[in-house]
């Protein structure tokens, strides 16, 4: 392992900032993409912190992203906004999105946000979390590149495809998860390959479909599903809803728009927004107190919630800064030079 600096929470955004804007990325763009760098490597989700720089700046050089994208709203149903990226990134679309979504919601009980030709590489907890932070219950999926075999397979045919959940709490952070439909993301399988790591059984198999524990014939071979069939089917759900559903790309047809320029997956989003004001009216507190009452009953066990871990180490960051890999360092000021 190489030797690791300590960056304070700034100059982890600023390096992002300045590799993305160096390399051509509009400067909102840029803004937006940074800032959720800076929350993955605060959170330790180092699959998709820092790392995703060289991720995102390969795939500017591909000339598949347009940098400069604006992204355009309609309102195509009275509780549905879409957001074109017209092949940007898609967390300019996101935030452009957010206040219509949270309108909408407010509104109808539940609204639904889609993002539509969007380049995605990013965790879903920040989206999520925004959605929550305006007391709303939030769920979001996206596909990816076809990396993931069905259970009982061994050819990709799903993305990695991501999903997570928010439940607004009182005075604390949300009850929040976002985990990949596969076994692990695959961005913490390039992380292994990159340190020349094994990786355990039971992430994936090589090209000839034998399961392994090298990283990098995982990664030319397929990816397995989270929980056998039931991730297999949450994969093609996601394939449908945010994919099929809203007029996009299934990761099959991403990878193939990719044509082998080892770009980020290009499709969409599906993001939802309930309010539990309008759907439990009166009964609002009582609601409240039952889904405490079940939190409690998790970690009363001395079982933790999802996302306690990570709650854990952005209170850590930001007291005492991030600890980020020299080597990482070194390839992310080489893209500036
Ligand atoms: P993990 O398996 O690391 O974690 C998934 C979730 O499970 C987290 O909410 C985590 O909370 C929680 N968790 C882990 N261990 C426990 C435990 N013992 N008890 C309770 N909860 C637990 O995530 P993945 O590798 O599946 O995904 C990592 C990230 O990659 C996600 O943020 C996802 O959005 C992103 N991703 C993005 C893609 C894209 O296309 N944009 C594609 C695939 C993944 P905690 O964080 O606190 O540990
Ligand atoms: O880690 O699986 C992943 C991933 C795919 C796209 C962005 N992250």
């Amino acid at each position: 392992m190489s030797e690791r600096i300590n960056l304070s929470l700034q100059q982890v955004f600023d390096l992002a900032l300045r590799a993305l804007t160096a390399n051509g990325m509009g400067e909102d763009h840029a803004r937006a993409i940074a800032a959720v760098i800076t929350q993955g490597q605060r959170d330790e989700c180092h699959s998709h912190g820092l790392y995703r720089v060289l991720v995102c700046v390969r795939s500017l050089r591909s000339g598949k992203v347009d940098a400069l994208a604006r992204p355009t709203l309609s309102q195509p149903a009275p509780s549905i906004v879409k957001v074109d990226a017209h092949h940007g990134y898609s967390l300019l679309a996101f935030e452009q999105g957010l206040p219509l979504l949270v309108e909408k919601a407010r509104e109808q009980g539940v609204a639904a946000l889609a993002i539509r030709n969007c380049f995605h590489f990013s965790a879903l907890w920040p989206e999520v979390e925004a959605i929550a932070s305006h007391g709303l219950v939030g769920l979001a999926m996206t596909p990816s590149h076809a990396w993931v075999a069905p259970e009982g397979g061994s050819r990709g045919v799903f993305g990695t495809n991501p999903l997570a959940f928010a439940w607004p709490r009182a005075g604390q952070e949300p009850f929040v998860f976002d985990f990949a439909t596969s076994a692990i993301a695959r961005g913490d399988i390039e992380l292994h390959a990159r340190q020349g790591k094994a990786i355990p059984l039971g992430w994936g198999v090589d090209a000839e479909g034998t399961p392994s524990t090298d990283a990098r014939a995982v990664l030319d071979g397929a990816m397995q599903t989270f929980g056998g069939h039931k991730g297999s089917a949450l994969a093609a759900m996601i394939e449908l809803l945010a994919g099929a559903l809203i007029g996009d790309l299934t990761s099959a047809d991403s990878l193939a728009f990719d044509a082998g320029a080892g770009a980020t997956p290009c499709h969409g989003e599906l993001l939802l927004a309930f309010d539990p004001q309008r759907f439990a009216g009166t009964d609002l507190v009582a609601g409240q107190q039952r889904a405490e009452r079940l939190f409690a009953a998790i970690t009363d066990q001395g079982a933790r919630l999802p996302s306690q871990r990570r709650f854990a180490a952005r209170r850590r960051a930001e007291a005492e800064g991030v600890w980020v890999e020299q080597g990482l360092l070194n390839d992310i000021h080489g893209l500036m030079a």
